[in-house]
């Protein structure tokens, strides 16, 4: 039988990152191996989320000789306030980033640098609210869904509107567990002040607030942030592009776009579009313009534009490490401070652009919706002129890099399960067919892979192994994040890699002309998973709980992860981790997180670190699933 023999291993990798690690040593400047090395071994109180500095009576740490804090907060206290306080930032993170969007719609217009680019979905969003569309300006009608969008923020009464789009049973059991989520600003602000000292000890209402901040998240703020965003750029479509370090030219200008926010990076891939830049790059001696992304900002863009994507979170220093590029831009979240003293080492420009990440040795642009297209060429030419300073003693491009089609969000999945069947029910469509794939068999189920990289385990290797376990044991991917980078980075997104699937899972990609696994987009697009998995649960006439579709984040590190993890938990699916949550120190915390939330929500938290381990575990929750269904 055929194989797929391209599939580039964790070794090959690593053995890439050593190269560019070797530029660092002559350079006798630090990565984040020695930082993290400098920090090991970590602080156990921190470790185990029994520190507390809520109050300056404090810091306050839980010893075998004092059990409680100044206040009288105990480890369970203690733990459960440092993780609401976890998952309020992460939702602010994600919040926020929608938030900037949203205002950027609201100043949308038809000769500026933002247009409304995919009018069917604002009408469908429009109609959703409630907002009057006939016989109204399109931009009218942006214009007002951008009002509607921002008081979710911090509307004084009711519940987020995107809770309607859940499944009966699921919106019964937020109401019926008072975890329904209030305005977005609300739910942050009720996490900090519940935190404060003084207030909450109980954990079991920390982890209840937990899951109510969190659902003001993934049916709140993140929604809104993927919504709007295909509003603004277009719903992604399939695209080839490709992926890793390897995407670097040597003879190009090369700028790499990194954060999270895509209204600045379109700008940049857009203005790196015109002919009078590209132009301009030749008569600099360059052979033009090469645009690359890093972390979730290349996720956004690969999936609009097809830009090639040069790698994940633990690889912005070897990017630079690199020598070849002109200038890294950078929005939002997940960006090394480090990376402005490391740019100083090379002719590398490091540009900042919003008042949200601000770096200190930065170049700081800060980004404006009315100039960002102005903006953006200006960026550019400042790169171009860049160029001759490169040295190419200190440049080495590692060869690697995969083919990989990209841009499955659900609309892309149900029309190419339409394509299959013509199953189409209603204008949602229908996941019918990959509904009776996994009644048949064909498909165990489904894992939603998805997170960052983290020092604490072997980077990329729990997601590696994970994805090819799942793949071997028919098990259908879908990934964002830094997951997906890793499965680009790999080869999985290669349809190609059919041939290293199980028989049926080969089947499917087959038939629906699929990678196996299927990139959804950056980590605001989670929110994408849950409308998939509701969809399914829809589809199938269950609640969420029951269909054999998880979660899986194997070397999360954000705040941005925990949030995400509950409001997955939140829709009843399983999250299985391969990090710890900083909670160690409280057992009762522990019990919560794994199995108090069962009885609020249907599911919980599977937590090991032995990749093996937890794909056992995960094949193990899918048969077990799949058993209850009588299938
Ligand atoms: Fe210590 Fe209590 Fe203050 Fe926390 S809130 S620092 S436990 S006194
Ligand atoms: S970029 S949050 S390291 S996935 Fe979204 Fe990657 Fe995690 Fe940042």
């Amino acid at each position: 039988m055929k194989t797929f023999e391209n599939v580039t291993s964790i070794e090959q990798m690593e053995a890439e990152t050593a190269k560019l690690k070797e530029m660092a040593v002559k350079l006798g400047t630090e990565t984040w191996e020695d930082r993290n090395k400098n920090q090991t071994p970590h602080c156990k109180f921190g470790e185990d989320g029994v520190c507390c500095k809520n109050c300056s009576m404090g810091p306050c740490r839980i010893t075998a000789k004092a059990s409680r804090g100044i206040c009288g907060a105990d480890a369970h206290a203690i733990a459960g306030r440092n993780y609401l306080r976890m998952i309020a930032a992460g939702t602010s993170a994600h919040s926020d980033h929608a938030r900037e969007l949203l205002h950027v719609l609201h100043g949308a217009s038809p000769n500026g640098s933002y247009r409304v680019r995919d009018e069917q979905k604002l009408l469908r969003l429009a109609n959703e609210w409630g907002v009057a569309t006939e016989n109204r300006d399109i931009y009218d009608v942006a214009h007002e869904v951008a009002e509607v969008g921002l008081m979710e923020f911090g509307k004084p009464f009711g519940t987020q509107l995107f809770i309607k789009r859940a499944i009966p049973q699921r919106q019964k059991v937020w109401k019926e567990q008072n975890i329904e989520p209030r305005a977005i600003d609300r739910e942050i602000a009720t996490a900090m002040h519940m935190t404060h000292m003084g207030n909450t000890a109980d954990a079991e209402v920390l982890v209840r607030q937990g899951l109510r901040a969190s659902l003001s998240n993934g049916w709140g703020g993140s929604m809104l942030g993927t919504e709007v965003t295909d509003i603004l750029f277009g719903i992604p479509t399939v695209r080839n592009t490709e992926g890793n370090l390897g995407v670097l030219e040597k003879d190009m200008v090369n700028i790499v776009v990194h954060g999270h926010d895509p209204a600045f990076s379109e700008m940049v891939v857009t203005a790196a579009e015109l002919k009078e830049l590209s132009d301009y790059a030749k008569t600099k001696g360059a052979k033009g313009i090469n645009i690359v992304g890093l972390c979730c900002t290349a996720n956004e863009v690969a999936m609009r534009h097809g830009v090639r994507m040069a790698g994940n979170f633990l690889q912005q220093e070897n990017a630079i490490l690199t020598g070849a590029i002109e200038m890294m831009c950078v929005d939002i979240q997940c960006i090394f401070p480090a990376l402005a003293s490391l740019s100083e080492c090379f002719h590398t420009k490091f540009v900042t652009s919003s008042s949200i990440a601000r770096i200190p040795g930065a170049i700081h642009v800060e980004f404006k919706p009315e100039t960002a297209f102005e903006q953006a060429k200006e960026l550019i030419k400042m790169a171009v002129d860049n160029f001759s300073k490169r040295d190419n003693s200190k440049v080495y491009i590692p060869p690697t890099k995969q083919a990989a089609t990209v841009g499955y969000p659900c609309e892309q999945i149900i029309k190419q399960l339409d394509g299959i069947t013509n199953s189409h029910v209603d204008e949602l469509g229908s996941y019918r067919p990959a509904i009776d794939a996994i009644k048949a068999g064909v498909l165990r189920g489904a894992v939603a892979i998805v997170g960052c990289n983290n020092p604490r385990v072997r980077p990329d290797y729990s997601h590696f192994e994970i994805m090819k376990e799942l793949l071997k044991n028919d098990v259908l991917i879908v990934a964002t994040g830094c997951s997906a980078q890793l499965a680009t980075k790999a080869g999985f997104l290669n349809k190609e890699a059919k041939y290293i699937c199980g028989a049926g899972l080969r089947r499917v990609c087959d038939l629906v002309d699929i990678p196996p696994i299927l990139h959804m987009g950056a980590c605001v697009d989670i929110s994408r998973m849950m409308l998939l998995a509701s969809g399914i649960a829809r589809d199938w006439g269950v609640d969420t709980t029951q269909i054999p579709v998880i979660g899986c984040a194997p070397e999360w590190m954000s705040e941005k992860a925990v949030s995400i993890a509950n409001y997955v938990v939140s829709t009843g699916i399983d999250v299985y981790l391969g990090i710890e949550p900083q909670v160690k120190g409280s057992a009762q915390m522990m019990e919560l997180i794994t199995q108090g939330t069962r009885k609020i929500t249907g599911a919980g938290y599977i937590i090991n670190k032995d990749p093996h381990e937890l794909v056992k575990a995960m094949l193990d929750g899918i048969e077990a699933k799949r058993a209850a269904l009588g299938i």
